[in-house]
């Protein structure tokens, strides 16, 4: 019998890339959708035709336990978050529920319907979790690169967020013997990337400009460095720490970090523009905290997991800006487009 995956998240970047993969592994996968009408949901039905879906909420506990009874899962993914940073200032309790609380609610639905207690451990044949954590745990950084051993110290009320859901993860571990793992991902980046983060602001600016769209682009902080993946590396990275005999969390990175400023450079580049003669420092764009440098140790997921990232950063920024010129040339629109390359 083919196994069985519950994706959270499922209408996201990492969502769709990592349905795509389980896919292909043969998997029987679910997605837990939100809200009576969400437009995003007519992207996954279109792209991925063979996840089944489930409705349910990161904020409503008994909609996670009935989602969790009905799909009898081998596998849960919870990706689902608010992941745009700045609106985690904005909207900081709303964060707290959905990428910190809903963490423990969806691994007590896990337990609750496994019937694990204190005295009663979870055994064999038990359902796995994954706990998507990320590098912005780190913030400040204490030391480069990044790895499974560095302190925390989160920058952002997502940060913490995050930081709650990772050592509530490890808790649950620990506490009932749960299969229950982290992956510590940075910055993963695709086509299909929300367009409010950098790296999709940049590449549909570039389009917009070359198309002859718009003549400017507006930046915050051009300083900050990042070590950017790409998003298909990473969602294979997920699938392969559920495989592992042991629980164990893993860093996921490229192990290379670059400015905002050099990302500019690479995507005006890439369409032959000059990036000096379009982009505009916006100081309304900067963070009240900033995280100014993540780079990535990965040795642990390399020589564990036999995880390499394939996409270069160079690569990884001509796909992006290509796909964008692509998809504005046949007059799609980023925000409404049903149709994820
Ligand atoms: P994304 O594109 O922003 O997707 C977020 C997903 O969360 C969407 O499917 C959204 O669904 C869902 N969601 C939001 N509120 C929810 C709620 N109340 N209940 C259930 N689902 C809810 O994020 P991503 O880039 O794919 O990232 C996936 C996960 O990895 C996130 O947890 C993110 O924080 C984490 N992460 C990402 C990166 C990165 O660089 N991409 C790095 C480290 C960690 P709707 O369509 O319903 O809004
Ligand atoms: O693309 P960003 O918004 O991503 P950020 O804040 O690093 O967070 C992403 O990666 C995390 C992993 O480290 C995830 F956990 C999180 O969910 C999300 O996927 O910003 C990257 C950098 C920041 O330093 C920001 O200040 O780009 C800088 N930046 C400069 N100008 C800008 C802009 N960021 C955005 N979004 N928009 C700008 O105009």
């Amino acid at each position: 019998m083919a196994r069985r995956a519950l994706i959270t998240g499922i209408t996201g970047q990492d969502g769709s890339y990592l349905a795509e993969h389980l896919l292909r592994e043969g998997y029987e996968v679910w997605g837990l959708v939100r809200g009576q009408a969400n437009p995003r949901v007519s992207r996954v039905r279109q792209l991925l035709q063979d996840v089944r879906l489930v409705r349910g909420d990161l904020l409503d506990q008994g909609s996670l336990i009935s989602a969790v009874e009905k799909v009898q899962p081998d596998e849960v993914y919870n990706l689902g978050a608010i992941s745009f940073v700045p609106m985690s200032w904005e909207q900081a309790e709303l964060t707290a529920e959905v990428t910190g609380m809903g963490v423990l609610r969806m691994l007590e639905a896990i337990r609750v319907c496994s019937g694990i207690t204190a005295s009663r451990g979870a055994g064999s044949g038990q359902i796995r979790f994954y706990q998507a954590s990320s590098s912005e745990m780190f913030g400040q950084v204490r030391e480069t690169p990044q790895n499974e051993r560095t302190p925390f110290h989160p920058r952002s009320p997502y940060g913490v967020a995050k930081t709650y859901g990772h050592f509530l993860t490890q808790n649950y571990r620990e506490s009932y013997g749960m299969y229950a793992v982290s992956g510590i991902l940075f910055n993963h980046e695709s086509p299909r990337r929300g367009a409010e983060f950098v790296t999709r602001k940049v590449s549909l600016g570039v389009a917009r400009i070359k198309l002859g769209l718009a003549d400017e682009l507006r930046l915050g902080n051009l300083e900050a460095r990042r070590d950017w993946g790409f998003a298909g590396d990473y969602a294979r990275a997920m699938h392969m720490m559920l495989q592992a005999a042991e629980p164990e969390d893993y860093v996921i990175g490229t192990g290379r970090t670059q400015s905002v400023r050099e990302l500019v450079e690479a995507a005006f580049g890439a369409a032959g523009l000059d990036w000096e003669r379009y982009v505009v420092c916006d100081q309304a764009l900067h963070r009240p905290a900033e995280v100014d440098l993540l780079c990535a140790d990965p040795k642990k997921a390399r020589t564990q997991l036999g995880w390499e990232p394939t996409v270069t950063f160079e690569e990884l920024v001509a796909m992006m800006v290509e796909a964008d010129l692509n998809l504005l040339a046949g007059g799609g629109d980023p925000h409404q487009d049903s149709s994820w390359p």
